[in-house]
């Protein structure tokens, strides 16, 4: 049994529980000039303060031999997963599949759709390619989670507010225990992701818990192997 210190409460990872790292989107198009969030007129430089914290929880996991679960919002080249309402609206001077510095914006594939070289993905991480803002949206990623056992999901990436909450309430609602990491996530926005995480851990954790990055750390690295290790990944 693990408490990692968190708000609202401790939060839990018995001896029982198979815990996941979620990085939720970290793109060049969310991170870099020229590429989608670039497009919707954010100020992109605010997101990389926490890619060292990240990568700090990363290598923790990798160490461990934990699962690591990457996620990347992004369409086909054709645009038949991109609902007509999410293309109307999310448009600046460019829009999604067009065509930008980094290539066509939100494509996979591209390379400002890739997620940023300090947290690329390696062998036996699995990727989740998702239309939407949440995670589990036409994607495979509930049935992953349940094949592999998992139960907790320690949440982490951009933008805190809208893909990173999104998916958390999805998988609150499947039944998951989840933590967002608070100084592993971040907004265009400084209020929205202050709002976010209040909201989540109002009312006795509705949504789950916050805790921050140094906390998870020092509760797990004290475990040599507090869960079975799972290979859900693909080689
Ligand atoms: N616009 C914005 O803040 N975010 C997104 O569009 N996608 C994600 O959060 N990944």
């Amino acid at each position: 049994m693990v408490l990692i210190s968190a708000q609202p409460y401790d939060y839990p990872v018995t001896d029982n529980s198979h815990c996941a790292l979620l990085i939720i989107d970290m793109q060049r198009d969310f991170l870099e000039p020229g590429g989608f969030g670039d497009i919707l007129g954010n100020d992109v430089s605010q997101l990389r303060v926490m890619v060292p914290t990240l990568k700090r929880l990363l290598e923790l996991f990798r160490g461990k031999q934990w699962p690591v679960i990457h996620t990347l919002e992004c369409h086909r080249p054709d645009l038949s997963d991109c609902p007509q309402s999410k293309y109307n609206r999310s448009r600046g001077e460019l829009g999604i599949g067009d065509v930008g510095p980094m290539g066509r914006i939100l494509i996979a594939g591209e390379l400002g759709n890739a997620i940023i070289p300090e947290l690329a993905p390696i062998a036996g991480e699995v990727v989740i390619e998702k239309p939407g803002k949440g995670a589990f949206c036409n994607t495979n990623l509930e049935s992953i989670l349940r094949q592999s056992n998992i139960t907790h999901l320690l949440i982490a990436g951009v933008t805190t507010e809208v893909c990173v909450q999104t998916t958390m309430r999805e998988a609150n609602d499947r039944g998951f225990e989840c933590l967002l990491i608070e100084d592993a996530t971040e907004s265009y926005f400084p209020e929205f992701k202050q709002a976010t995480l209040e909201m989540v851990r109002a009312q006795g954790g509705i949504v789950g818990w916050t805790g921050s990055s140094a906390d998870i750390i020092a509760a797990m690295s004290a475990h040599s192997s507090p869960q079975p290790v799972v290979n859900i990944g693909c080689e």
